[in-house]
């Protein structure tokens, strides 16, 4: 039978939500951890358990199907192999950062400088759209001590909180490149590999949406009714059901993680009362 092959993070910042995304697909690895390949029951994939600088390599070579990495190793990697879907987690950034007291005018503050990074690439493309010429220090781990042993005079680095950097007495003064976690594919799938691919996106996609959207329900005074679901979009339009109380209706929807506060300030200013707010598990529209 034909699988699915896909390539995730052996161990690291992508391994849980990687492990995790495919759980809320409702793909249960079998044969447990600690190992280099696992199956699933309940979907036809096989799943590798690699290095991140090594996905990229995998995916092009159709050892994988399909992969998860991060943006960042996968444009430094260059590799042969299509993004397919932006999967919301392992967020960063990469950045230049300079020393604390530096004064920094621009991209040209760089030039004739050393660039402390694991990323050349991706700082070599970036210095020449910027028209600076700098010398680039390739190294492969603890980027953030560089400048403080003498080794270069700014970094290029991964960044999320802010605080490796701080604590290093150094600041962030470009993006390089905001990163996610995507799926990537290997160009020339076959027919039965990419049917499976979209079947898997289409859970992916459902998942997605899910999380980004919560269910609400409230009640609501009826003559305040038109009012309460003028705020609240739903999938078509909202649920209203009569409350066993006179004058009351009970009022079912769903609305966006990112207006969340916001809707639910104003529901209440409307006169919503007893306001639930309930996790997706899955959304499929
Ligand atoms: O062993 P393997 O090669 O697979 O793993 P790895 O050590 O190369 O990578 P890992 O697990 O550290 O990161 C995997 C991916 O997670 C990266 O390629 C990014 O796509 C993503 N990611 C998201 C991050 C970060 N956030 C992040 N903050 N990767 C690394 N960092 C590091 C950064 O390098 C710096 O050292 O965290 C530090 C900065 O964090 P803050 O919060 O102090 O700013
Ligand atoms: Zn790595």
């Amino acid at each position: 039978m034909t699988k699915l092959k896909i390539a995730i993070q052996k161990s690291g910042r992508l391994y849980d939500d990687s492990v995790k995304l495919l759980k809320d697909c409702g793909i249960d690895l079998k044969n447990g951890v600690n190992k280099l390949k696992a199956e699933c029951d309940n979907f036809p994939m096989e799943i590798y358990f690699l290095r991140d600088d090594d996905i990229p390599q995998y995916v092009e070579d159709a050892v994988a199907d399909v992969g998860i990495v991060g943006e960042n190793v996968f444009y430094e990697k260059n590799k042969r192999a299509d993004i397919v879907e932006q999967l919301g987690f392992g967020k960063c950034r990469l950045a230049v950062a300079i020393g604390k007291a530096d004064h920094y005018s621009g991209a040209g503050f760089l030039s004739g400088k050393r660039i402390a990074t694991s990323y050349p690439v991706l700082v070599q493309q970036w210095l020449d759209k910027n028209g600076v010429q700098a010398e680039i220090q390739e190294i492969s781990g603890s980027v953030e001590i560089a400048p403080g042993i003498g080794l270069a005079e700014a970094i290029v680095d991964l960044v999320s909180s802010g605080s490796t950097l701080f604590m290093n007495g150094l600041k962030e003064v470009e993006t390089v490149l905001k990163s996610q976690a995507v799926l990537i594919r290997n160009e020339r799938l076959g027919e039965a590999q990419q049917q499976l691919l979209e079947k898997f996106l289409f859970r992916i996609r459902s998942v997605k949406k899910a999380r980004n959207n919560k269910y609400v329900l409230l009640n609501a005074p009826n003559d305040r009714l038109q009012e309460i679901i003028r705020l609240l979009p739903g999938m078509k339009s909202p649920t209203v059901l009569p409350l066993a109380e006179e004058g009351w209706s009970s009022v079912h929807s769903v609305i966006s993680e990112n207006d969340f506060w916001d809707i639910i300030e104003r529901l209440k200013d409307a006169g919503a009362q007893g306001i639930l707010v309930v996790p997706i598990e899955k959304m499929v529209i």
